[in-house]
């Protein structure tokens, strides 16, 4: 049997109000152009199908209509939800969807849903965090739940693992090996302080497993086994990422100790651009999603109208000058009867983070002198 592990899909997500829409469906489409040369049995997708709680009419579009076709080619779906994701907006139809293979799992009761398919048993845990569970304890117990590692230890203290079977679990969490975390980015948008190592889960809990499909961390990445796996998100979802390489997972149940990672070439890619102004117009024009970083020492006005032209997906744009970076420092006051030459001055400090040479300060004098002379 051949097995797909992908996660983080973040349908409907924006990035400085650009839209994926077009990359999602483009990326999709790639996977089940994978799905059907590969010959894949079973897809696996452990959390963050939406990157809000409430998707889009057209998020929900993408989800139901890749749902669909992979449906229709006999392939077996199991997802389950992660943080990012609604439970009850996720799990929405899922008890017709099990007749088409679709399994969809979005809560935890006690014991973890299990879907067997031919010698291989694939366990669908959901997002949890310890009080997720609060209802299923007694006080005592539920006192003895510290962290989620002891939420994970509990959970699986309760499982009967098949060890004559293959088993495969699928988690939204952070899984660490060793005391490290796993390499994150910034389209997680999960706060390190919140989290430290309270949310972290030791990856020697999860030995009972053949293979481990995660979710939740966007970089691929494996954590301390080739068969403990964070297949990272499909497409690059921030600039942190422009260097990463973007892969799903490809699992044969019969040989799993060698995975395969398969590279996904997306729509667009992203780029960070940096140099000056002139350099940067001056380089290979491009449709990628682009940052760009300015070493002008000089500020230039409204460089990103004369930069659309030639990246028309630019969408950031950062100063790098120390000028610019330590401007909020740099606030000046107004009076009210500051004259034109004052408040130019005032202008300039602000906007550049020093004073006015004397060259500079004669030649808005003028400027103003002529002004006047001019009305
Ligand atoms: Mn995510």
């Amino acid at each position: 049997m051949k097995i797909l592990h992908t996660s983080d899909l973040h349908l409907g997500k924006n990035l400085s109000e650009e839209s994926f829409y077009e990359d999602q469906k483009y990326i999709l489409d790639e996977i089940i152009n994978i799905v059907t040369e590969k010959k894949i049995n079973v897809v696996l997708i452990p959390g963050d199908i939406y990157d809000k709680s409430i998707p889009s009419s057209d998020a929900s579009m993408l989800f139901d209509n890749f749902l669909t076709r992979l449906s229709k080619m006999n392939v077996k779906v199991l997802v389950t939800s992660g943080n990012h994701d609604s439970n009850e907006r996720l799990s929405y139809g899922s008890k017709i969807f099990n007749e088409f293979n679709i399994h969809i799992v979005t809560s935890y009761e006690g014991q973890i849903e299990k879907v067997s398919i031919d010698d291989v048993d694939f366990y669908l845990l959901p997002f949890l965090k310890p009080f997720h569970l609060k209802h299923l304890m007694d006080e005592t117990e539920y006192e003895n739940i510290k962290n989620s590692n002891d939420m994970m230890k509990w959970i699986l203290e309760r499982e009967k693992i098949d060890k004559n079977k293959k088993n495969i679990l699928l988690a939204h969490q952070f899984v660490m090996w060793d005391g490290k975390m796993p390499e994150q980015c910034d389209s997680e948008s999960i706060s390190f302080n919140s989290v430290g190592t309270l949310d972290a889960i030791d990856v020697n809990l999860l030995d009972d497993f053949d293979y481990v499909a995660l979710g939740h961390i966007h970089r691929p990445q494996k954590i301390k086994r080739d068969t403990v796996r964070y297949s990272g998100t499909p497409l690059k979802y921030s600039f942190s990422e422009v260097n990463d390489k973007k892969s799903v997972v490809i699992i044969d149940s019969d040989n799993i100790e060698n995975i395969e990672l398969l590279e996904l070439k997306p729509l667009r890619n992203m780029q960070v651009l940096r140099g000056t102004f002139d350099s940067i117009m001056n380089m290979k024009s491009s449709d990628d999603i682009i940052k760009v970083e300015l070493e002008d020492e000089n500020t230039i006005i409204s460089p990103m109208e004369d930069i659309k032209k030639r990246f028309k997906n630019a969408i950031s744009l950062v100063f790098l000058n120390k000028y610019e970076s330590n401007i909020e420092n740099k606030l000046v006051e107004i009076k009210e009867d500051d004259s034109p030459y004052e408040l130019f001055k005032s202008f300039f400090l602000e906007q550049n983070g020093r004073e006015m040479t004397n060259e500079e300060q004669e030649y808005i004098k003028s400027i103003i002198e002529n002004l006047k002379e001019d009305i």
